[in-house]
């Protein structure tokens, strides 16, 4: 017996160097040590030694079985470290490779003309404000005095949601909100959606966007209100941009004008982009209506304001020639690559 558990032994021992893998290794483990292995197959037949020598024979097969299994962890931990460095080997990451190349989107037009006006107007110290896009009649109509009979308010022009509720037709409503709260001056601008019942066609959507601007101080003049927009042209088509204002009207503003500058293609001497005119109408002005500064809950004896309005949509078109209103809806990639 004892012949047979050195032969085991060292056949255990030899089968453990060879094994190489960890599969083999632990298969080695069960033909030796598992229920059915050879040195558990040994000690079932224990009952064939004579009784007094079964004690130091048992003491040898637990002996044998430890050394087995001491030289079965000291192998696995070897394969197992032999078996990570040859991961990390495979899985070498070359720093020294050029890197995969990520498509980095592009700003929309419209988008890229907001920052900018708002570039502008931030540098005054005007405060950016927005407000939503679901509004009261009362705020996007009643409080800039556009009475109830006012064309605008067909269902033609305007979506309505309820009788009292609107999809607001500009920007205006986020000022008569900022005015009722009573903190004055006020220097802002209020980017952002705005819904007409338009029919899309190159130069009209259902939904485009403004930016309209509010101040409200005392003594403000339209002297303050040219200067500031003077500037505005200046900083948006260059230093020699001059400005044209023309009498206009809206109800919210007297007295109104529309205003245009010299045209940055030809300098204002005439061209195809201006229509021969020498100058390109970009946005609408004002001095806020007493009864507009009263129905915010500001007194038009001590205060005064001016408020002034532009299209987004035709910032981005004239700055970028595009000649379709559509494109800039489309989500064509191959259109918006190029900004
Ligand atoms: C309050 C008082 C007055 C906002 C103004 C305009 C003139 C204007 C148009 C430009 C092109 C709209 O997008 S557009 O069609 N806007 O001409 N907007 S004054 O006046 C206000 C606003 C709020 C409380």
């Amino acid at each position: 017996m004892k012949d047979r558990l050195q032969a085991i032994k060292e056949e255990a021992l030899s089968q453990i160097q060879e094994a190489g893998m960890l599969d083999r290794l632990n298969e080695v483990r069960v033909n030796f040590l598992g229920k059915k292995g050879e040195l558990t197959g040994l000690l079932k037949s224990m009952k064939n030694i004579p009784p007094e020598e079964r004690p130091a024979f048992g003491q040898l097969v637990n002996e044998t079985r430890a050394q087995i299994e001491e030289a079965l962890e000291e192998t696995k931990k070897k394969l197992e470290q032999k078996a990570l460095e040859e991961k990390l080997k495979a899985e070498v990451i070359d720093v020294t490779l050029p890197a995969k190349k990520n498509n980095v989107g592009h700003r929309h037009p419209n988008t890229i003309a907001r920052e900018e006006v708002e570039r502008i107007f931030v540098g005054m110290g005007y405060e950016v404000v927005e407000g939503p896009e679901v509004e009261y009649d009362l705020y996007n109509f009643e409080k800039l005095n556009i009475p109830a009979n006012h064309p605008a308010k067909d269902e033609q022009d305007t979506f309505y949601i309820t009788k009292d509720i609107v999809l607001r037709t500009q920007t205006s409503p986020v000022q008569a909100r900022v005015m009722e709260q009573g903190k004055l001056p006020i220097r802002m601008i209020a980017p952002g959606r705005v819904f007409r019942s338009d029919e899309v066609d190159a130069t009209h959507s259902p939904s485009f966007h403004q930016i309209e601007g509010l101040v409200v101080d005392k003594n403000i003049t339209f002297s303050d209100l040219k200067g500031t927009l003077e500037q505005f042209a200046k900083e948006l088509s260059g230093e020699n941009t001059k400005t044209k204002f023309r009498p206009h009207h809206f109800p919210f503003t007297e007295p109104s004008a529309e205003v245009d500058v010299s045209c940055f293609k030809c300098g204002g001497k005439g061209c195809r982009f201006c229509k021969g005119s020498g100058w390109i109408e970009i946005l609408g002005c004002g001095m806020v209506h007493p009864h507009v500064l009263e129905m915010c809950g500001i007194d038009p004896e001590e205060y005064t304001g001016f408020a002034f309005g532009v299209g987004l949509e035709r910032i981005a078109l004239l700055k970028y020639e595009i000649d379709d209103m559509r494109l800039l809806y489309e989500n064509d990639i191959r259109f918006l690559k190029q900004f």
